[in-house]
């Protein structure tokens, strides 16, 4: 199963809910992640487990979104891959640092994006147009809640631009925080239906028309770090009162002829946690609606006075 958001044609207002694998849906009684994301485990298990009992079909009528809403971050770690720290040495101005930071006792981490900027399946993901080169970046996302407890798994990539981060490290936040750089999705696979997480395949394919133009796999057991280290170094000094996505690195990286152009077909999938796939566009306009969808949701509540139920 996967906890899911989504909305449907009759009852535009967005819902939360558990898609099973054989494609039913069963509402959540809560009015978002993050609110499910407030609760310490055990009470997410009970409110998850009382879903069950009433479903709905999937079919043309159902809208999935990105399964992230309300106050909850997507932070990211980097390097923690042996391919990612040759992709970047090759690639960067300054390549001794990666080398540093992947040998050292503190991960990376740096902020990606609030939940209202993030993209998902399906949906457009951007490149700058400013950036000569770009990448996906797909990596396996953990999600805990306020406590720092791991809720589940899901798939998110990290695009960015390779040429920004490559001519010098201080320019990661324009090479990671722009318009369409965040995808997430199609769900998260709770953490008590996954045996084990490192065990789990990351693949990708670049579709160019009816070419794959680029593919690669990978495993989470290559992973450098493990996601309880880099859940505590972010929780250390902060706090997430709507939880987190953690975003646990890439260790696909093409080589470095390789870049994203319009149009392209982005795939990821992770065994067991999904298929993730958006298709490449370039510059700001296309996510102009994305602020339209939240203020949207946001008004949906009835005790805002712009909302046509609230009577005012
Ligand atoms: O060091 C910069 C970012 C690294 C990254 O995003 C990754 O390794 O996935
Ligand atoms: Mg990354």
């Amino acid at each position: 199963m996967l906890i899911v958001r989504y909305a449907r044609v009759s009852c535009p207002d967005v819902q939360v809910g558990i898609r099973q694998d054989d494609g039913t849906l069963s509402p959540l009684p809560v009015e978002s992640i993050a609110a499910l994301l407030e609760c310490p485990m055990d009470q997410i298990r009970s409110i998850v487990a009382e879903a069950t009992r009433q479903t709905v079909r999937i079919d043309d009528t159902v809208s999935p979104l990105p399964p992230i809403d309300g106050a909850t971050e997507v932070w990211a770690s980097g390097v923690t891959y042996q391919r990612s720290r040759e992709g970047r040495t090759e690639e960067s101005s300054q390549p001794t640092i990666y080398d540093d930071v992947y040998d050292a006792e503190r991960p990376e981490l740096f902020f990606k994006s609030v939940a209202w900027r993030v993209v998902g399946d399906g949906d457009p993901i951007g490149i700058r147009a400013d950036s000569a080169q770009n990448v996906p970046e797909p990596e396996l996302a953990v999600v805990a809640n306020s406590g720092g407890e791991i809720v589940g798994y899901t798939v998110c990539n990290d695009v960015s631009s390779r040429s920004l981060e490559g001519s010098n490290p201080l320019y990661l936040p324009q090479a990671k925080i722009y318009a369409g750089a965040c995808a997430i999705g199609p769900g998260i696979r709770p953490v008590w239906e996954l045996e084990d997480h490192r065990r789990l395949a990351i693949a990708v394919r670049v579709c160019r028309g009816d070419n794959v133009v680029w593919s690669g796999r990978t495993s989470v057991g290559q992973m450098r770090r493990n996601v309880e280290e880099l859940l505590s170094a972010l929780y250390v000094a902060d706090q997430f009162p709507q939880g987190v996505v953690l975003s646990t690195g890439t260790g696909l990286v093409p080589e470095l002829s390789f870049g994203l152009c319009p149009d392209d077909g982005v795939q990821i999938t992770i065994d067991k946690v999904g298929m993730l796939s958006n298709h490449v566009v370039r510059g700001v306009a296309p996510f102009e609606n994305l602020w339209n969808r939240v203020s949207q949701e946001t008004h949906q509540d009835r005790s805002d006075p712009r909302s046509p139920e609230s009577g005012k």
